[in-house]
């Protein structure tokens, strides 16, 4: 069940639109934040007085600049980069660089406005963020994927800081062009600063279990969930979309619990491996050689690969969406809903549309909305900011030991403000309003900012 569009908002949310004409992802985002803070302004007027909900939709900064660089053949290409640093209420700006021929600003605002919320519900201090290019780095060289990351942080680098702003990875973007990016920010400044970049190496300043995080998070807050009505992950059928650097560890914690994952894609098509999806071989078909999925059926015959339709045919318990933003559709969601799926956490950022999110929410199984269940990767960058700041380094052990606690509260806090509003289990209302609280506060106190 959800509220009903309270009238304040939804004007507001009309000027919204009107200011950012186009920007069909960002629309979508702010509209879901929307429709549920109605009873948050009811029981806090002095959010409404001080303007919060216009002036949170509103970017503090956005950057938008050429990166020209120079092809393997000498050839000379241009693409385009954005930053926009959208809130730093609670810290720095505070989100991923992504690499993909889709993104555009309105793409870049949506993923801004999530990470907003998402960080606030860490409980750690940092603000939301979010940048990237219209670069592909699929089938790009080594060499000009560095000549890329070059170029684009010869303009990036006067936005950066470890107080200022901080970015990660997220689509297209992992340790090697961190490396890349990181190197140039340090030869351009002539400072080691390991805290203005995290996902670093962990022989350069990077932290434990980072590369981890995300997919071992959205699994953990799915044990909660799941956990919550009496039941966990033990022998579950997963499904989990992508193969990249979320959809691995999600699948190495599903298979640690106990669940067996049975199929993962990528934007080619899907596999299915009913005694169980072998990591090692994803692994190296994704981490090592930059193939393409299908290869996994080479190496395990008694595997499928279905080109082009969707994951979501595959009948599972659990579903884990782990590639991109509105992968899992309206048609969908009624399939996994009529083959008894029990649970969906969002690895990726606004994987479901919000037809999708209503069908999930009606037939009452378990929806983890991506702003909480898959927090877990940018509370460990946060980690990994901690232990620059104190130039240590801590253990495996003790990292995911952080991380377990951080996503158990995070589940505690989108149930338990949940409850108080009268939508026991509904995480999406949990989560937009416990990370709005703590941004809004902020907020107040600081003053017209
Ligand atoms: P990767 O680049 O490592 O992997 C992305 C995966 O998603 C690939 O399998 C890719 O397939 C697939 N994919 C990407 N775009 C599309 C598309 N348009 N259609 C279908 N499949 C697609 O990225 P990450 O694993 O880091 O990120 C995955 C998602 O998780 C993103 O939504 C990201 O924003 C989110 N996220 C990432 C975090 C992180 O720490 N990395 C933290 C929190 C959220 P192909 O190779 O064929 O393109
Ligand atoms: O969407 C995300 O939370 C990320 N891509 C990770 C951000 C980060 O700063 O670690």
């Amino acid at each position: 069940m959800r509220f009903k569009f309270d009238e304040k908002l939804q004007s507001i949310f009309q000027e919204v639109l009107h200011r950012n004409p186009g920007e069909i992802e960002f629309h979508q985002a702010v509209r879901e934040v929307l429709e549920t803070l109605g009873p948050v302004l009811a029981k806090y007027p002095e959010f409404t007085d001080k303007k919060i909900i216009q002036r949170i939709c509103e970017p503090e900064r956005q950057i938008i600049f050429r990166v020209p660089w120079r092809d393997d053949n000498g050839e000379i290409q241009i693409n385009r980069a954005f930053r926009v640093e959208f809130n730093s209420a609670l810290g720095p700006y505070k989100g991923g660089l992504r690499f993909h021929p889709s993104v555009n600003l309105g793409i870049v605002k949506f993923l801004g406005f999530e990470q907003v919320f998402k960080n606030a519900l860490t409980g750690l201090p940092i603000g939301g963020g979010k940048g990237g290019s219209d670069f592909d780095p699929k089938g790009k060289t080594d060499s000009e994927i560095e000549s890329f990351c070059q170029s684009m942080m010869l303009e990036l680098y006067r936005h950066l800081g470890e107080y200022t702003d901080v970015p990660a990875g997220d689509i297209g973007v992992g340790c090697r062009e961190l490396g890349y990016l990181f190197g140039q920010y340090k030869r351009i400044t002539n400072r080691y600063e390991s805290g203005v970049l995290t996902g670093k190496g962990l022989g350069w300043g990077g932290s434990r279990a980072r590369k981890e995080a995300t997919g071992y998070g959205v699994v953990i807050f799915t044990q909660e969930m799941l956990r919550a009505r009496g039941d966990s992950l033990e022998g579950k059928k997963v499904v989990v979309s992508g193969s990249g650097n979320v959809a691995i560890y999600a699948i190495e914690k599903a298979h640690e619990l106990g669940a067996n994952v049975i199929a993962c894609s990528d934007s080619g098509g899907f596999i299915i491996d009913e005694a169980g999806i072998e990591l090692p071989l994803v692994q190296q078909i994704k981490e090592v050689e930059r193939r393409r999925i299908s290869a996994y059926v080479e190496l395990k015959k008694s595997s499928r690969y279905i080109e082009g339709s969707s994951v979501w045919s595959v009948p599972c318990d659990v579903a884990l969406p782990c590639a991109t933003q509105n992968e899992l559709t309206g048609r969908d969601a009624k399939i996994l809903v009529e083959n008894g799926c029990l649970a969906v956490a969002e690895g990726a950022n606004m994987p479901t549309t919000s037809e999708g999110i209503q069908i999930f929410q009606d037939a009452d199984i378990c929806f983890g909305p991506g702003k909480a269940a898959n927090a877990g990767g940018v509370a460990t960058s946060a980690l990994e900011m901690q232990q620059n700041a104190s130039r240590d380094s801590w253990s495996s052990e003790y990292t995911q030991k952080r991380l377990q606690e951080i996503m158990i509260d995070i589940h505690t806090s989108c149930y338990e403000t949940a409850g108080e509003f009268g939508e026991e289990g509904n995480y999406v209302l949990g989560a937009n309003v416990a990370g709005f609280i703590r941004v809004a506060r902020a907020m107040t106190a600081m003053g017209v900012i």
